[in-house]
Formats: structure tokens, sequence, C-alpha cells
């Protein structure tokens, strides 16, 4: 088959999953396009399959905006023509699938089908905002197929966005490859951390749904009981103020901030626990990613998370904003080894079998392939 894809190019796992699929497929044979303002960071080297087509947007006087949207559109409609696209596959509903509809108008090849996944902030975020509800319905209800990576986030769709439009779920994954299953306690000395202190670790790009004060007052209730340290990876708009609470709360010798990172893998591999205490996560990539290396998760009761961790057997939910009980679970699972290793077992099988990376791809090229042979026409 060949395959556009559009995505945000830069960390955050949209962009993952968008190249981490992308890669799949080409391993797979088929002919990737990524049509982007930039090349995916994921894509560490050229790869046999793939091309990448940049969408340059430029500048005038006349604009007070550049015309991102106009510029992706025609490099969507040049590829579609260019290379025989069979389908274009959009990540996030605004603007990319609304962005996709308007290219396949203007390309000449008008038959291109049109998948379009669904990541979270897309409906989540704006779809409560009336400028963009009506685009975001549109760019849902005109792509052939839509998917969610989570039922949660299907759910939330229909309830705020009401589009007349069935939507199916396909769960994110990891590539395997990416993330090995090791633990290693030598990397601990890189940051000082000590032989007996546990470690805790988040990842995120800080934004306030992601709770890092939660974060934060559970790392406080269980450093209290049990020497350990708290990793804090990523940047965005509450780093200042999350710094201030610690240094307030005297925690700054404890509590370490590593900024963005793109390579989060060897992080994960000194970890015994990975905290998501989200109020709003239509999945939690970074869950299925420490899990994957091996690393226990605790995670909030919000949107799709309940249906990446089960409860007292891969992990354990709380509620939003309840350090006491995700600080309760987190000692519990540093002092019982026994409890700890039956979590991990159970998860790292569970993870195989519902994310794998070969799974999950099987099911967007079945998709794929039902559009070509125009089941959903
Ligand atoms: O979490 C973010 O703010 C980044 C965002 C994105 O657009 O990349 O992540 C969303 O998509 C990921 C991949 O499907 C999901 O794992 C995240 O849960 C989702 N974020 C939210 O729903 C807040």
């Amino acid at each position: 088959m060949k395959i556009g894809i559009t995505c945000y190019p830069s960390m955050g796992g949209s962009g993952i999953i968008a190249t981490e699929l992308g890669i799949k497929l080409a391993e797979r044979g088929h002919d990737v396009h990524f049509i982007t303002s930039n090349i995916p960071f994921r894509i560490r080297k050229p790869l046999p399959n793939i091309t990448f087509h940049q969408v340059e947007v430029n500048q005038y006087a006349v604009f007070r905006y550049a015309p991102y949207d106009i510029t992706l559109s025609t490099k969507i409609a040049e590829v579609i023509d260019e290379y025989d696209l069979d389908i274009l596959h959009m990540h996030y509903a605004v603007p990319h699938a609304v962005c996709g509809i308007l290219g396949r108008q203007m390309a000449k090849k008008k038959d291109v089908k049109i998948m379009t996944t669904l990541h979270g902030t897309d409906i989540t975020v704006l779809g409560y905002d009336h400028t963009l509800r009506n685009g975001i319905k549109f760019g849902i209800e005109q792509s052939d197929l839509v998917t969610s990576v989570s039922n949660a986030l299907a759910q939330q769709t229909y309830d705020i966005v009401q589009p007349d439009k069935d939507i199916v779920t396909i769960y994110n994954f990891v590539r395997e490859t990416e993330f090995e299953t090791k633990h290693d306690e030598s990397l601990k000395a890189y940051y000082n951390i000590q032989p007996e202190e546990k470690v805790l670790i988040h990842v995120s790009n800080f934004r306030k749904v992601k709770r890092i004060d939660t974060i934060i007052d559970t790392f406080a209730k269980v450093r209290a009981e049990q020497p350990a340290k708290l990793l804090l990876l990523g940047d965005g708009p509450e780093l200042m103020d999350m710094k201030a609470k610690v240094h307030e709360m005297n925690l700054q010798d404890d509590i370490l901030f590593l900024g963005k990172q793109d390579w989060v893998s060897e992080f994960y591999q000194m970890a015994d626990l990975v905290l998501l205490l989200s109020e709003k996560e239509s999945f939690g990539l970074t869950l299925l990613e420490a899990m994957k290396t091996g690393v226990v998760p605790i995670g909030s009761n919000a949107g799709g998370i309940k249906e990446v961790i089960k409860h007292g057997e891969t992990g354990y939910i709380v509620d939003v904003g309840d350090s006491d009980a995700a600080s309760r679970y987190a000692l519990q699972l540093l002092n019982d080894q026994e409890l700890y290793q039956r979590l991990q077992s159970n998860m790292l099988t569970d993870i195989e079998q519902r994310f794998g990376s070969e799974l999950i791809t099987d099911q967007y090229e079945h998709y794929y392939q039902q559009l070509i042979e125009g089941v959903y026409d």
C-alpha cells in the first residue's frame, strides 16, 4: 500500500505513535510518506520505504498568521498525485483531518481514503472550544474511518463533539526494540542516586492536566517513609511553578528535574515505579513505554488510563488528586518484592497480549485494506 501520514513530528505521544506505525508499515514493505513540518524525531536515520515531504510555510506581510493549514493541504494534494497514494492517515482531527480532506479535494486523484486517529487533546481540550468544535466534527465526519486510542476517548468524542460517525478503538503500542525489558541499577550513579534509594519517574509535557502537583505530593509521602528519588522528565507551562513547589517543600535534593529528553528508555531502566496521575489522559503512552521496560505503574482513573492499567493486577489506579492512595500503593510495591514481581510479570504478559506492535499494526493494516476495498464507502 502507499500510505501518507501527517502528524506533529515533535515529541509527544501522537507524533511517536504516528512515526512508530509508519516505521512498522515500512518494515512490512508498504511505501510510507510522512507529510510533516519536520522529520519526525523517532526517525534517526534514513529507512527503506520511508519518504519525508516537508511542509514549509512561507510568511508574507499580508498574513497576520502563516497559513500552515493551506500549505499542508496543498502538499498533501501534491503527494497524493505524485505517489498515487491509497491511504492518508491523519493524526489529530484538527487541523490534520481537515487538511487531509481539503488536500484530497485539491488532488486529481480523488479515491484516496482518509483515516483519522484521535489522540486526546484534539477532543478533550479543543472539543470544548466553540471556535473549533464544528471543524473537529467536520474532520471526523468527512474522514472515511476514524479511530481512537482508547474506548474512553471514543466515548468522550461522542459526548463532546457528537459526530455522526462510528469510531473504532485501536490502542497504542510500543515498538519493542525501542524499550528493552531491563532494570539497570548502575545508571543511578550518573545522577548521584544511592543504591538503597528507590526511583519513581514521571514523563510529560508539564501541562496542568498532568497534575504534577499530585505527583510531587505523592512522592513527598513516599519519601517520608523510604529513601527515594523522583525523576521528572519534560518541560512545559507548569515547570517553574512545580520547581517552586519542590523548593517550598524542601525536596530539591530528592526530586530531579531532568528536562525534555528525546530518548527516555534508559531513565525507565533505573526506575521502580512510573506515575501518571493526570486529570485528562486518553491513553498515557509513557505508561506503556515504562511498563515494557519492566516498571510497574500507578495511574489516575482519568480517561483511558484505566484501559492500560488493570487495577491490582498490572499496577494500581487511584482517583485524580489522591496522593494518599498513590503513596500507599507505591510504598506497598516498594516494600513487598513478591507483590512487585507478581504485578510486573502480569504486566509484561498483558502488554504483550494487548499492546504488541505486531498486533496493533495488523489492526491498522486490516482497516486500511477494508478502506481500499470500499467497505466504508
Ligand atoms: O499528553 C499530551 O499532552 C500529548 C498528547 C499528544 O498529542 O501527543 O498525547 C495524547 O496522545 C497520546 C498518544 O495517543 C496519548 O498517549 C496521550 O494520553 C494523549 N494525551 C492526552 O490525552 C492528554
